[in-house]
């Protein structure tokens, strides 16, 4: 009898075009590892694209590092518009946002470390640009979370901060995008894939209840 080793069984590399990781209950441990051997980042853009009903405090991406929890971070709090964005464990909060329940949104975040400065887009609308953190890279062995906040590196999770929904579309660049590439991300049109992240090639684990699945098309 053949044996495979556990591990093997959810570790892949897929063309995940068309396709969505579905989150379909509240828990602490249900969650995506996205892999990269990057360790050394000067900045940062990710994106990708959410459907929830959570109105609760919830994650959208949770980049740590053995230095910084709260590396990179995208996180949608309880109140109504309100969507923070770390860098270097350092938060800035962007206010106003039209953040739809039951929607598919495309969400992006900038940052780099020469300006420090932040800017989030939301639906195709730029935030303000904000700073938080200069001077300083995102360095060390990269832990990527979908599903999950982590509060230390690859854990310390928290059920009231999962997320519960649907992502796809995830991608993450090793530089600040220009506008116009946003746009062609948030308007689903050619863009240049992550070089960092790609979702096209993904290297991910599943850990607990989270489904790949067809992205659902609506007919009329
Ligand atoms: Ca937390």
């Amino acid at each position: 009898m053949k044996f495979f080793p556990v591990e093997l069984l959810f570790v892949c590399v897929v063309y995940l075009s068309g396709k969505m990781f579905t989150f379909p209950q509240q828990t602490s441990t249900a969650h995506v590892k996205l892999s990269t051997t990057r360790e050394d980042f000067s900045a940062v853009t990710a994106c990708l694209r959410s459907f929830t009903d959570l109105s609760r405090n919830h994650i959208l991406f949770s980049l740590a590092t053995p230095s910084a929890a709260n590396d990179f971070l995208l996180f949608k709090k309880a109140a109504a518009g309100q969507i923070e964005v770390y860098a270097r464990d350092v938060t800035a909060v962007f206010d106003g946002q039209e953040y739809k329940l039951n929607a598919w949104l495309s969400v992006c975040a900038t940052w780099d470390s020469a300006s420090g400065l932040e800017q989030l887009w939301l639906n195709g609308k730029p935030s303000c640009r904000k700073f938080t953190s200069a001077g300083s890279n995102i360095t060390g062995h990269t832990i990527i979370t979908l599903g999950q906040e982590q509060d230390s590196h690859g854990g310390g999770f928290d059920a009231k901060q999962s997320f519960v929904g649907m992502i796809s579309d995830v991608h993450m660049w090793d530089h600040v995008l220009s506008p116009c590439e946003i746009s062609r991300y948030m308007d689903n049109l050619n863009f240049t894939p992550g070089n960092v992240l790609n979702w096209r090639e993904l290297d991910f684990q599943i850990i607990g209840r989270v489904l790949l699945e067809e992205k659902q098309n609506i007919c009329y």
